[in-house]
């Protein structure tokens, strides 16, 4: 799959899966990615904090290579250089993490950038910069990131929802309010606890869809 194809993929199919181990009930991340995969998820994001370079190296390259097997899109969190090494298909950074001008010159033109939002400002700023999508979020309180943003206001939601970019909400979403946000208009979701928290990912991931398929 090409850039496009990835970028395609966003905005057809609603679940985003993020990864984080200290969230994932004691499982390894090499093990929840398999899990994932076997449900149908198709986007998956490398997200860890606190592990060694050479951890998430040899994480990212096994959960690369798993994602490129089922022709599944991979993404990784924050690290340009760890990105490239693995080999992914997109990378997903943050406002504080290196710009996505710098981003796109570091990595080439065939992988698609992500950029986290909160505020109408940030989402004008993700289009100037020439993001190819964007996280908006949180939609709700999270637990899941330690220094996440007040929710998102009205008006941030109403400029969202007329970006011209693929928009991906996350931040507390999960079966008790995914449908509020798809009735908002939004139509992609990107979860951590409602997927990674799950001890049956299978069974999290099936109800996702149905709620949405409703
Ligand atoms: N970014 P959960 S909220 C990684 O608002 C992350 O940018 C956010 O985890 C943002 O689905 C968040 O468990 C945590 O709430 C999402």
């Amino acid at each position: 799959m090409n850039k496009a194809d990835h970028i395609k993929r966003l905005q057809e199919d609603p679940i985003y899966a993020i990864m984080g181990e200290a969230l994932s009930l004691g499982r390894k991340n090499v093990e929840v990615a398999k899990a994932l995969l076997d449900s149908g998820v198709k986007i998956i994001q490398y997200r860890e904090k606190h592990k060694t370079w050479r951890e998430k190296y040899a994480e990212g390259k096994a959960i690369a290579a798993l994602c490129h097997e089922r022709n599944a899109t991979f993404i990784m969190n924050d690290s340009v250089d760890l990105a490239i090494a693995c080999g992914v298909d997109g990378i997903h950074v943050g406002q504080d993490d290196a710009p996505v001008e710098i981003v796109r010159s570091l990595a080439g033109p065939d992988v698609f950038i992500g950029l986290s939002t909160n505020t109408v400002e940030e989402l004008k700023g993700a289009v100037a910069a020439g993001a190819d999508y964007v996280g908006f979020g949180p939609m709700f309180p999270t637990r899941s990131k330690a220094d996440a943003n007040e929710v998102v206001t009205a008006d941030s939601i109403d400029f969202a929802l007329r970006l011209p970019l693929p928009v991906v909400t996350i931040g507390g979403i999960g079966r008790d309010n995914i449908r509020d946000v798809y009735e908002q208009g939004f139509r992609s979701f990107a979860m951590i606890s409602a997927l990674v928290s799950q001890a049956d990912i299978a069974a999290a991931v099936g109800e996702l869809r149905r709620i949405l398929a409703r």
